[in-house]
């Protein structure tokens, strides 16, 4: 079985309590390889490499902006050049389909490529300051060492969203990947040095989060905590990372609605639910797994949903052709099976799967059938709260008010889809949905360019685009006399 070490300051190392912990291949239950189960040491050893890289005379500050860049854009073309390689990994270690990873990987440079270029783009301004004789002006500046904690839902794309900038802001980083998808995080390792990165930029420490989470979000010496992962967890990186008064951003998954109106195109609806729930076999935390459909529709809609939905293969994630794999973690797997036996109790009719899956192209795999729930009433638990697998919940709605209403009747708040043919509707809607992202006649769509982020309980800040780099800055105002006429020191100037 593979091995793996950890990275700090350049050095592959084997963790000093000498354990490792086995992951394993979701789609055949087995284990792989061998992660090293990191502790306090490695965390506060990581976090001394990343501020050393960080100090005012390290080679990373004193580099130029536009070097800067150019290492991170080298990091995107490392990556594209080792596309296939992590897409392999990534497939094995995780369960995701190749064809996703593959589609997934070759996009991931963008945001290196994106965030390397504007990283000679921040700029300070003048101040037309209303005090005579003083000259102020902003200055950028990065924060600091930068605790990245990445989930296992689409690993090393969360994690790009969050290194990509921080990098090319000029800070420097402790990443802690899942428990459960390590290894890509270890072997994209493998492309910093490469890229031209100083030891210590970027440091990989791997291991269970109730080990290093809170030595690694309270360290003293972490200026901020770029989290993604699930609420609860979120809630209690907040909570520490309140007692440093360190800044944060938290993407904390959702229970994204996709309304369909009577007056969509009925066929490319049905394939933007599918795509909202089974996609990634619904481990997103963009999931729209709550399709609100008008009353008007509701039974044609369900029927071709049932239709196409019952088509998809389930399989070896591996084969190009495979539509919906395996649930990533056996945690994971006993968490869906749950939420259907709840929703199954609550009396929302199961239409579709609502078991495990008995296909033999599933092997020993941990493969949930896709299950759709119809009669879902908005207060069911199966209706609320995050089931983070292939399980759909319908549910029919009158007119447009009561639509915007279930479809904000949530803690939730990171995604919607809107189906509709109306111009009214279209423009309408996306301001009454209470989500970081509304998609209209589309779903699952990102980009590097388009900050994504959630209102409510599923996050702080904004990942991608522009206003990414902001999360990863802080500015400074200096003021400096140039008359030289010192005024009275008692009173302010
Ligand atoms: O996530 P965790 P889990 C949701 C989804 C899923 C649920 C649980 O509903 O069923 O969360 O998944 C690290 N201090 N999402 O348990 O625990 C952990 O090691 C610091 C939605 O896998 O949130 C991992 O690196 N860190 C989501 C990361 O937190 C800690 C994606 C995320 O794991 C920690 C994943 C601690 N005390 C799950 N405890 C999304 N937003 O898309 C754990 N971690």
């Amino acid at each position: 079985m593979e091995k793996y070490k950890l990275l700090i300051n350049g050095q592959w190392l084997e963790p000093q309590s000498g354990e490792w912990f086995e992951t394993e291949n979701p789609f055949t239950g087995q284990p792989w390889a061998m992660i090293p189960r990191c502790g306090k040491a490695e965390v506060d050893a990581a976090v001394a490499a990343a501020k050393a890289a960080f100090h005012q005379k390290s080679p990373w500050r004193t580099m130029t902006a536009s070097a800067r860049g150019a290492i991170v854009r080298k990091l995107g073309d490392l990556i594209a050049a080792n596309a296939d390689h992590l897409a392999s990994i990534e497939t094995r270690d995780n369960g995701k389909l190749y064809a996703e990873m593959r589609g997934q990987l070759g996009y991931i440079p963008q945001w290196y490529y994106y965030f390397g270029g504007l990283a000679d783009k921040i700029e300070g301004r003048v101040i037309p300051i209303d005090k005579p004789g003083i000259f102020n002006y902003t200055r950028e500046e990065p924060l600091g060492v930068i605790a990245a904690i990445t989930p296992w839902n689409s690993p090393l794309m969360l994690a790009t969203w969050k290194l990509a900038p921080a990098l090319a802001a000029g800070n420097t980083i402790v990443w802690k990947p899942s428990e459960f998808s390590s290894a890509s995080a270890l072997e994209m390792g493998r492309l910093f040095e490469e890229a031209g990165f100083p030891p210590g930029v970027v440091n990989i420490v791997t291991g269970f989060g109730s080990d290093i989470g809170e030595p690694l979000v309270t360290h003293p010496d972490v200026a901020k905590v770029a989290f993604t992962g699930g609420d609860k967890t979120g809630e209690a990186v907040y909570g520490m990372a309140a007692r440093g008064i360190k800044k944060v951003t938290l993407e904390l998954g959702g229970k994204s609605a996709n309304i369909v109106f009577d007056d969509a195109s009925m066929d490319d609806a049905v394939k933007g639910v599918i795509s909202g729930i089974f996609a990634a076999t619904g481990q997103t935390c963009i999931a729209g797994s709550r399709a609100l459909i008008h009353k008007s529709i509701h039974d044609k809609f369900v029927e071709k949903l049932l239709a196409m939905a019952s088509q998809a293969r389930m399989g070896d994630p591996s084969q190009m052709t495979t539509q919906v794999g395996p649930i990533t973690t056996r945690p994971q797997y006993r968490k869906v099976l749950e939420y259907i036996e709840i929703a199954k109790q609550e009396g929302a009719v199961c239409r579709l799967g609502g078991t495990p899956a008995a296909r033999p192209e599933c092997g020993t795999g941990w493969f949930v059938e896709p299950t759709i729930f119809t009669g879902v009433k908005p207060t069911m638990r199966i209706a609320n709260e995050e089931v983070f697998g292939p399980v759909l919940s319908i549910i029919p709605f009158e007119d447009e008010d009561e639509a915007v209403e279930i479809a904000n009747n949530t803690i939730y708040g990171l995604a919607a889809g809107v189906w509709t043919q109306s111009i009214q509707r279209a423009l309408s809607m996306p301001a009454r949905l209470e989500a970081g992202t509304v998609w209209v006649n589309t779903y699952r769509a990102v980009s590097y360019m388009s900050p994504f982020g959630g209102f409510k309980r599923s996050g702080i800040g904004r990942e991608s685009g522009l206003h990414a780099i902001n999360e990863y800055l802080q500015t400074k105002s200096v003021w400096i006399d140039i008359v030289g006429n010192a005024p009275n020191p008692f009173v302010m100037r």
